[in-house]
């Protein structure tokens, strides 16, 4: 029976524990600080079991001690961001939020893979990472799934084709200096110039890069939830079911694309036993630029982080 642990039950946490239950998980624990706030969440998800046909345990808690012996942790828990912000501003408030868990969750779940959510994605993954002592394998950030996602929604809109026949790829920090990589883009099999023009690719790429943002002028209480809760279930579902698919994430780098010492979003194979394998693409001239200038930017918070955590 596989036990998740979602530690952080708002908007991505609860959708998120919905979407789990529906695929009959085996428990789900759903953590906060907020008091009532995981066990009425987990409560009201229980309540549509009959509805949705699932028989999946599903617990709220404030005593971090139930997440004991997960295999599935993932970590949602801080502050989002409203409008007029950039993920980096989070930068303060979430590193102490992931400091203090990434040493609760690995000494209550030393076999966990974890998954990281909170923003500044690549920055928290990196900081997890140090402060847990984890194996690399098993500590993987959840930032390329969605930007691809976004990416081939909107491929898919403007080309009039199914999205599901849509293979985007969305590399680099989880920032507005993402790398929407064209060159490894199908759209049924067929490279993306196929459908659409230079000057329609180019909109849909800017319009991607802003997408976070775009979200998060239109709801201004909070950031999307919906897609990223879906796209932390795909990775999990990889790594539960040991898919071993392709799905670009936030993994550390020692040496691969050039990048020592770093978490930022690339390819891997996800599966059983969590980042199986990073690949190296070869990107072109442009899109190897684009990856150096974002992780220069996921550098610079490291530095910060470096300095406040003496890591
Ligand atoms: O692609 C991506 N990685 C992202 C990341 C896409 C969208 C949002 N992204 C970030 O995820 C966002 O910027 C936030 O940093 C996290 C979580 O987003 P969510 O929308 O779920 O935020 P909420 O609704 O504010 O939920 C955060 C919960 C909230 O209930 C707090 O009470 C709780 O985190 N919280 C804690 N839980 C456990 N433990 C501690 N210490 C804690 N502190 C706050």
């Amino acid at each position: 029976m596989v036990k998740v642990s979602l530690v952080g039950a708002g908007n991505i946490g609860g959708t998120l524990a919905l979407l789990l239950a529906s695929l009959n998980v085996g428990e789900i624990i759903l953590f906060d600080v907020v008091e009532g706030l995981p066990q009425g969440k987990a409560l009201d998800i229980s309540h549509a079991a009959s509805l949705l046909n699932f028989n999946t345990k599903i617990i709220g808690t404030n005593d971090l001690n139930d997440i004991k012996d997960s295999q599935i942790c993932v970590v949602t828990a801080g502050v989002a961001r409203k409008p007029g912000m950039s993920r980096d501003d989070l930068l303060k408030v979430n590193s102490e939020i992931i400091s203090s868990l990434a040493e609760n969750i690995k000494s209550k779940c030393p076999g966990a893979i974890v998954i990281v959510v909170t923003n500044p994605l690549d920055a928290m993954a990196w900081l997890f990472f140090k402060k847990s002592g984890f194996n690399k394998s098993k500590v993987v950030g959840m930032a390329g799934v969605l930007d691809s996602a976004r990416y081939a929604f909107h491929i898919s809109e403007k080309a009039g084709l199914n999205p599901s026949q849509i293979s985007a790829m969305v590399l680099g920090g989880h920032g507005d200096d993402m790398v929407t990589v064209r060159s490894l883009t199908r759209l049924a099999g067929f490279p993306a110039g196929y459908f659409l023009g230079e000057n329609e690719l180019s909109e849909i790429e800017n319009r991607v890069k802003n997408s976070g943002a775009e979200v998060v002028s239109l709801l201004k209480t909070g950031s999307a939830f919906i897609s990223p809760a879906a796209s932390c279930f795909t990775m999990i579902k990889a790594i539960i079911s040991d898919e071993k698919k392709v799905l670009p994430s936030s993994c550390y780098l020692e040496g691969e694309y050039n990048l020592n010492d770093i978490y930022i979003g690339v390819p891997c194979i996800l599966g059983r036993n969590g980042v199986e394998k990073v690949l190296e693409v070869s990107l072109d001239e442009k899109e190897t630029e684009q990856m150096m200038a974002s992780a220069a930017r996921v550098r610079g918070l490291l530095e910060q982080l470096k300095s406040w955590y003496s890591l």
